[in-house]
Formats: structure tokens, sequence, C-alpha cells
């Protein structure tokens, strides 16, 4: 009995000592469910979105679907744009097609016969570039359009 407590009571005093790192620091106790705090200025306060100070589950993962809509919304007007862009580019090309015999005609009634010449020497090289344009153009269409609706379709 004497010798289990004298065991026990060695012990007691080495587990109060402030444990120490390996220079001889002591080293902070470390408090069992410490709450987590934010540093300061940190990137994600704004997570704190009711402004009480702490950010619950449920306000960050209301920012990450914030985040994924926001995100969404950008690669749509993205697409809208470059979409935009396509169509224009496909209406230029179409009326340089039918602005182009056009032309030719005026430089040779203003007299330009040298000019009239080499635009129509150009004429078979432009047209069968803007028709693979325009091509590629309402083959995309047909084929994002085709797609979409397969997507549509198997959602529903
Ligand atoms: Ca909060």
């Amino acid at each position: 009995m004497s010798l289990i407590t004298s065991l026990a009571g060695d012990k007691k005093p080495a587990k109060d000592k402030p444990e120490t790192n390996a220079f001889g620091v002591p080293m902070a106790k470390k408090e069992e469910k410490q709450p987590k705090v934010l540093e300061g200025g940190s990137l994600f306060e704004y997570l704190d979105a009711d402004g009480d100070g702490v950010i619950t589950d449920e306000e960050m993962s209301r920012a990450k679907e914030i985040a994924e809509f926001d995100h969404k919304r950008k690669m749509q007007e993205n697409e809208d744009k470059k979409e935009d862009q396509i169509r224009a580019m496909a209406w230029f090309a179409l009326w340089g097609m039918l602005l182009y015999p056009v032309l030719i005609l005026v430089t040779s009634i203003v007299g330009q016969d040298t000019a009239s010449q080499l635009i129509s020497d150009i004429a078979p090289t432009y047209f069968v570039a803007i028709a693979g344009l325009v091509a590629a153009f309402f083959g995309a269409q047909a084929y994002s359009k085709g797609k979409s609706n397969g997507a549509e379709k198997k959602k529903s």
C-alpha cells in the first residue's frame, strides 16, 4: 500500500511541472476544446454573414453555394458573349460575301481595272474560306443545340 502511494506521489509533481521543449522553454498548456478563432484581417471574415462573430456551418455552406452560383453565372455570361461574337463574325462574313461582287463591279465602273482584276483573282480563295467559316458556324450551332437538347432529355 505504502509503495503504491509513494509511487503515485512521485508521479504527481512531474505532471504539474510545465512541459519544456528541447530548448528548455516552457510550453503553453494546451487546453482541450479551445474555440477556433480567425486571425485578424482574415480572408474568410466575409463568411460571417450575420456579423455575430461566429461562422456557423450553415454560413460556410451557404457561402460555398453562393460562390458556385456566381461561378456558374460568370460562365454563362462568358458563353453568351462568345456566342454573340461568333454570330457577329458570321454576319460579317456573309455581308462580305454579298458585297464582294458589288465591290468588283464598283471598281470596274470607277475605272480601277487593276483593282477589279486583283479582287476577282482573290475571289475563289475568299469565297472558299468564307464558305468554310460559315459552314463551321452552322455546324457548331447544330452540334451545340443537339448536345444541349440531349442533356435536357437526359435530365427529364
Ligand atoms: Ca455568423
